[in-house]
């Protein structure tokens, strides 16, 4: 049914030209014309702006919260989406969009385990999308170069064991990440996930240094580290977002 990336990750499924040029330029106008945000960790800033509709993750409260509906020049592409990964219709609920400058990506990571399926259309310049999962002492690396147009979806193995990122991109690139959500209905808000770091009630710094789901770049990770402890006036790090 998918045509699945060479040696990738069981569950990581890929496909060149999802869409057309006309589409492609269509829906990159769409996002440019947002009020896009840069990403938001708390009181932290990462450097991608992004906008998110259905859901959207409170880094500081660490729930979902409601975001704007999804928009209806959105609708026709997730309709798309989801017929292509054999999901029922609206079964997606969460859409971000993504811009990445020139010189920004977004570190290691999963996604929240709010989300089930995700999928992801990349738009205006390609990416190396990099998947890595500990293996003993080593990692186990793979890189899909996702293409201007392609749809990858990250199921299984891919969604709940290996953690990705893209690097710096070379040229400006935008993305729509499909997400459907976990359990038998629905959103799950204030749903807590104890092996998962963001989740827990760790301190601050325990949960910044083992922030595997929120795509903080190591740059960004640094900031993040040096702003904690100037919050901490024994140098020792505070609780302030829980
Ligand atoms: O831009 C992309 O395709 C990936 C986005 C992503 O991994 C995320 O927002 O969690």
């Amino acid at each position: 049914m998918f045509a699945d990336p060479q040696e990738g990750p069981t569950g990581l499924h890929y496909t060149d030209d999802f869409i057309d040029h006309a589409a492609e330029q269509d829906l990159i106008g769409r996002i440019a014309a947002l009020p896009l945000q840069r990403f938001q960790f708390g009181a932290f800033e990462g450097n991608r702006r992004v906008a998110s509709f259905g859901y959207r993750y409170d880094y500081t409260l660490q729930r979902l919260a409601e975001a704007d509906p999804i928009p209806d020049w959105v609708r026709p592409v997730a309709r798309q989406v989801e017929a292509w990964a054999g999901l029922p219709e609206a079964g997606v609920r969460q859409v971000l969009c993504t811009e990445y400058e020139v010189g920004v990506g977004i570190g290691w990571h999963r996604d929240k385990p709010h989300f089930d399926k995700v999928l992801g259309l990349s738009l205006g310049s390609p990416c190396a999308f990099r998947f890595r999962r500990r293996n003993g002492a080593k990692w186990e690396r793979h890189t899909l170069t996702a293409l201007p147009r392609s749809l990858y979806m990250m199921d299984g193995e891919a969604r709940s064991q290996w953690e990705h990122s893209i690097p710096p991109v070379a040229a400006r690139r935008y993305s729509i990440t499909f997400r459907t959500m976990s359990g038998p209905d629905g959103p799950g808000q204030n749903k807590r996930c104890e092996n998962n770091p963001m989740h827990s009630r760790k301190p601050f710094q325990a949960r910044a240094s083992a922030a595997l789901d929120n795509g903080l770049t190591d740059r960004d990770k640094r900031r993040l580290r040096i702003q904690g402890a100037a919050n901490s006036p024994q140098g020792r790090l505070t609780n302030e977002m829980n």
